[in-house]
């Protein structure tokens, strides 16, 4: 066919560091950036095959989210907005590995294999973050669509969750949305206005937020966002990438593991709302400082229990009973999980670590809300929860209280981007919430208190030794180790531990809480010295 002969020319452009071995790991290919282009390239290959395979439009977006800025990093997006299947995460290993000569046979063996219909027509969207590597990178990955006769539309500089809507509003006709940054902010801020409109009590503080961009792409689209807002939410926005570099200490995934505010924002006021998105926008995290000065981290085990417990009550007030439950991992807090299980008497299930496990379950229900504790998640709604909620909403028969609801739950539903975590969905949801219930976030964080907890990473030989088991929470090999956790746990009070080897870094992590900060921080030690 005259494309092969068009790839093996155009990829010999972008040609494979010798030696080199990358594997599509928990969120796509991820390393430093100049050892990139050849795995863009390909990966352009690779997403005109499977949107041939799926008659749909593919996503394939650039970004290494709170890594440092000299990282980059790729991953597709599957018809519905979802992370692509795990078989196909192999083919793109396979892919990415195979030497400059193995190309065409690899590539071939996938067509095969998938019996795509070569002739089928192909559609591939790409975005990008901030980083100054994405261009050179994201064309790349426009190269190896077209060398494969795909369409492409370069969506140029968006969050990885606008890239995800995207992607799931052109494969539902627009059902979903308008396939534009325009119709993302439309839906999602018309949504946010409805929710807020009859909060009239809502005071300046309440509509004031203090944002930290991470000085990345998620600051830009705030920007842009803002008008359609109509000052319903007012932020004050730091970290907007105009002095700082990305993710440098700031964003959420620096306020989350260091427990800390991020440096370059402003001083924060006593009991101020303040959160941090991550470099792409798919996390969010929450936090303020108390008159003494303690910082308090509302991380997304809190924002999991502020949604799922919202959504409850309005499901009890609509008189609608659907099935709604929470799916967390390993890293959850333990109080959270005794919260909902206990108090809010909610199914919580656990995962393991990365998103698309997470989303997988969450879809078993009815109502699937899920998060990390990092702050990535969502709601999921089930086909047959929307419709329920559409046509109570639409039912001019039900008293008063049942409509207000089921029009709050249609709304919500509207302000939450399913297709992935979404840092600005996320906050407009939560803020949504808060003015709602009248609450501060101090009233939120006392729903319940955090175990005081650790996160240590340890470097070892070969951190695949470590093989886990019930959700990442037991220690299978090497033997001997999760004896020795156990030991370690049962000296201290309310003390829980797992180590996992990283699926995105070189190292193995650690995890402990116990009652007190000096425990549970004596824990995570030991146990990391069990590690070696
Ligand atoms: C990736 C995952 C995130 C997970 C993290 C764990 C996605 C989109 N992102 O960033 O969900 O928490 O990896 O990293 O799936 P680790 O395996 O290095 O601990
Ligand atoms: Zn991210």
């Amino acid at each position: 066919m005259a494309e092969f002969q068009e790839i093996s020319k155009l990829s010999a452009l972008h040609p494979k560091p010798a030696g080199l071995v990358l594997q599509y790991g928990t969120s796509g290919f991820r390393t430093n950036a100049k050892q990139l282009d050849h795995i863009m390239f390909r990966m352009g290959l690779l997403a005109t095959v499977r949107s041939k395979k799926t008659k749909a439009t593919i996503g394939v977006m650039v970004t290494a989210s709170h890594n440092p800025e000299e990282d980059n990093g790729v991953k597709l997006v599957d018809p519905m907005g979802e992370m692509v299947t795990q078989d196909w995460e192999e083919h793109a290993t396979q892919l990415a590995n195979a030497d400059q000569e193995d190309l065409l046979t690899a590539l071939k063996n996938i067509i095969e294999k998938e019996a795509i219909n070569m002739s089928q027509e192909a559609n591939v969207f790409v975005g990008k973050d901030t980083r100054s590597s994405s261009a050179s990178l994201s064309q790349a990955v426009l190269d190896g669509v077209s060398a494969l006769g795909g369409h492409s539309k370069d969506y140029g500089l968006v969050t990885t969750p606008q890239l995800h809507y995207m992607v799931c509003c052109q494969n539902t006709q627009g059902k979903y949305g308008e396939a534009t940054v325009e119709g993302y902010y439309t839906k999602f801020c018309q949504a946010f206005i409805q929710l807020t409109k009859n909060t009239s009590n809502r005071t300046d503080d309440q509509k004031h937020l203090c944002l930290d961009g991470a000085n990345g792409i998620g600051a830009l689209k705030v920007r842009e966002m803002e008008s359609h807002l109509k000052k319903e939410l007012q932020i004050s926005l730091n970290n907007d990438g105009s002095k700082g570099r990305l993710n440098h200490q700031c964003g959420a995934d620096y306020v989350k593991v260091q427990q800390k505010p991020p440096t370059g924002a402003h001083r924060i006021n006593p009991g101020e709302r303040c959160c941090s998105f991550d470099g792409d926008a798919d996390r969010i995290v929450y936090y303020y400082t108390d008159s003494e000065g303690t910082f308090h981290l509302l991380d997304g085990d809190k924002m999991a229990t502020l949604i799922s417990t919202f959504l409850k009550e309005l499901l009890t007030q609509a008189g609608l009973d659907l099935k709604i439950a929470v799916v967390q991992t390993a890293y959850a807090n333990g109080s959270s999980t005794h919260y909902l299980e206990n108090t809010m008497k909610v199914l919580v299930r656990c995962t393991k670590t990365g998103v698309k496990h997470l989303h997988h379950v969450a879809q078993e229900f009815d109502v699937g809300v899920y998060f990390e504790a990092n702050g990535h998640g969502t709601v999921l709604f089930s086909k047959a929860a929307e419709e329920k909620i559409q046509q109570l909403a639409e039912d001019t028969n039900v008293n008063d209280e049942r409509k207000k609801a089921a029009l709050l739950l249609r709304n919500t539903i509207n302000v939450i981007n399913q297709t992935v975590g979404d840092a600005i969905s996320d906050m407009l949801l939560i803020e949504a919430i808060l003015a709602i219930k009248g609450m501060t976030i101090q009233q939120w964080d006392t729903i319940y208190t955090d175990l005081p907890n650790r996160q240590l990473k340890v470097k070892v030989a070969d951190r695949r030794v470590i093989d886990t088991t019930d959700a990442e929470r037991r220690a299978v090999t090497p033997a001997g180790l999760q004896e020795a956790i156990d030991n370690l746990v049962k000296k201290y009070r309310q003390a829980r531990s797992f180590v996992r080897p990283s699926g995105t870094e070189d190292v193995v992590r650690v995890y402990a809480e116990a009652d007190t900060q000096e425990s549970a921080d004596a824990l995570a030690h030991e146990v990391s010295l069990a590690v070696y």
